[in-house]
């Protein structure tokens, strides 16, 4: 009664004030619930590293390797061993025959070590691959097909325009690779694109990928660096839309509502069946890798994938003993039996496992999806491996052509990665696709572009030199975010409007 005596005692105005501060306040509690549910969120933080737990229960070996403790010795917050580059003790590597000559190579790369500032400031010079461009900032996606263009033969530059998101409006960023986050003081490295030469490499348009993809689901499988790239994606799409948490315990799942678009993470270090039962005289707790199985963990979802994008290469490095056809052929690592002869080392064992998965996939009948096959992610330990005063700290911008040191491992792993996906692609059927994401040789330049020191928010962190020369613990694998990791994205964005567009016409 009083209620009804209220509102027409008013002026219609005053209603309609009341009903819109009403609505503010609505607006206010929920604007907060998002503010407090998601962007600087340490819960949020926390349970990603829960789900980094999870990876780690995956992989037990690791832990109690010796070899693979060196990186942690003095990184005391780091108590996930997957955190740490999944590169190995690479003087240890064995390499056999004319591979050694490459290991040479790879082992001179100490020269410049205190020379490093000083050659930079010759990347000024107009004959630079990375000459900066500051005029033409961004390009609008362009429309036409570009459909026989080579994407990754090109050059970076520099770009003002802000990168896609920062650390703050990213709420879902690995610790480790929130750069900015961690300290690091420079920033210009966000600030490269990557340019084809033939044709152009649209920004990244998320609007875009969402209709592309609408309805459908891309999946990354691999390693850490798979879960770097899908981050980036990730920190890309949620400035548009926030997705709906969907993972569970076998793989991490982000649905975004308004399209129907479900992205998908599943660990898997080699992509091949791996077993730690005891094998011959190989004891229980060393990984047996069959070369001829794929992953059964990832192998039973293909068929409810759209889109797979495959991470794989960094853990041949670790320790592990090779199969083929339920026979020991090689190891890493790990001293064989005397009577049992090393066939292959293990560049050829991850040859063989790119041809096998990719042949498995190409040629399995219940998956019609697109396979994007993302090459080996060069890494820069310069003066050393990961463990053994390797570093990348200084570099601040990406490297020239005349400073480009060629790292033989990184060359040789994408050789055979390659000769695998060549093999694979002859025996594809004309249900599923297969393309080479071909980032190796763009990336070899990006020196600048991995957290190095700056991998912990630990105030006290060292991120210096010693006095004795030696640099502090560092990761120069994966890639800070956003940084250019975001260009892999980029290219996923590129091949699948090639594809999806491409066959609209066909
Ligand atoms: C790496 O390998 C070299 C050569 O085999 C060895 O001397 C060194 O101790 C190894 N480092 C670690 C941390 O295992
Ligand atoms: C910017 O790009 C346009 C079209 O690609 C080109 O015509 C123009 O010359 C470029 N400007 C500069 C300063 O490079
Ligand atoms: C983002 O980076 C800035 C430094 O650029 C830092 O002050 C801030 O705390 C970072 N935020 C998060 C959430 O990491
Ligand atoms: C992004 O894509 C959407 C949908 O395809 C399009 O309408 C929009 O113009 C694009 N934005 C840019 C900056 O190209
Ligand atoms: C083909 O894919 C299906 C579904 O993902 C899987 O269950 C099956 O094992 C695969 N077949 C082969 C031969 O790998
Ligand atoms: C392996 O070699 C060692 C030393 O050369 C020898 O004592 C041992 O009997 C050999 N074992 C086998 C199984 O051949
Ligand atoms: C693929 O498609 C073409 C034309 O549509 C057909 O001639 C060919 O037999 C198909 N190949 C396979 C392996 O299905
Ligand atoms: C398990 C393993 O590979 N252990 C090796 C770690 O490195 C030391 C020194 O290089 C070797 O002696 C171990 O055999």
């Amino acid at each position: 009664m009083k209620v009804n005596h209220f509102i027409p005692a008013y002026p219609r105005p005053f209603s309609s004030i009341i009903i819109s501060l009403g609505l503010l306040a609505v607006f206010i509690t929920f604007a907060s619930w998002v503010l407090l549910s998601y962007p600087i969120g340490t819960a949020v933080r926390n349970y990603f590293y829960g789900i980094d737990y999870m990876e780690e229960s995956n992989t037990p070996i690791y832990r109690g390797n010796a070899n693979s403790s060196g990186f942690q010795h003095d990184g005391k917050g780091d108590k996930k061993s997957n955190l740490s580059p999944f590169v190995g003790n690479e003087t240890a590597l064995e390499f056999r025959s004319d591979e050694k000559r490459i290991l040479a190579i790879n082992g001179k790369k100490h020269p410049k070590l205190v020379a490093e500032s000083s050659s930079e400031e010759h990347s000024e010079s107009p004959d630079n691959i990375h000459n900066a461009d500051l005029s033409n900032s961004s390009f609008s996606g362009s429309k036409e097909n570009n459909a026989g263009c080579d994407l990754y033969n090109g050059h970076w530059f520099h770009d003002l325009s802000a990168p896609l998101y920062t650390n703050n409006t990213c709420p879902i960023l690995t610790q480790m690779q929130n750069c900015q986050g961690n300290g690091r003081p420079d920033k210009d490295y966000e600030n490269w694109r990557w340019e084809p030469s033939q044709c152009k490499l649209p920004r990244f348009n998320a609007s875009q990928f969402l209709e592309l993809m609408s309805g459908k689901t891309l999946a990354f499988i691999g390693d850490s660096v798979a879960r770097n790239q899908m981050e980036s994606l990730l920190c890309i799409l949620w400035q548009v839309e926030s997705p709906k948490n969907r993972g569970n315990r076998r793989m991490q799942r982000w649905f975004f509502k308004s399209k129907s678009v479900m992205i998908v993470r599943i660990w898997s270090s080699w992509l091949v069946h791996q077993t730690s039962k005891p094998f011959n005289d190989v004891p229980e707790g060393i990984v047996k890798l069959h070369l001829d199985i794929p992953d059964g963990n990832f192998m039973q979802y293909i068929s409810s994938f759209d889109v797979i994008v495959l991470s794989s290469g960094h853990w041949f490095a670790k320790q592990s003993v090779y199969l083929l056809n339920n026979e020991i052929v090689g190891a890493q690592l790990w001293s064989l039996p005397n009577h049992t002869l090393a066939k292959i080392n293990n560049v050829e064992a991850f040859g063989i496992s790119v041809e096998m998965i990719l042949t498995a996939m190409v040629t399995n009948t219940s998956y019609t999806g697109l396979t994007i096959v993302r090459s080996y992610s060069p890494d820069h330990y310069e003066g050393g491996a990961w463990n053994t005063g390797g570093s990348c700290t200084g570099k601040v911008k990406p490297a020239s052509p005349g400073e480009l040191v060629e790292n033989g491992f990184t060359k040789i792993m994408h050789e055979k990665q390659v000769t695998g996906f060549s093999n694979a692609i002859k025996k594809q059927t004309n249900r599923s696709k297969l393309k080479l994401m071909d980032i190796t040789e763009a990336f070899s330049y990006r020196h600048d572009g991995h957290p190095g020191p700056y991998r912990s928010p630990d105030p006290n962190k060292v991120t210096k030199r010693g006095p004795n020369g030696r640099p502090p613990p560092q990761d120069c694998l994966h890639w800070c975010m956003p940084g250019p990791v975001d260009a892999w994205n980029e290219f996923v964005l590129e091949i699948i409007r090639r594809e999806y567009e491409g066959s609209f016409h066909g």
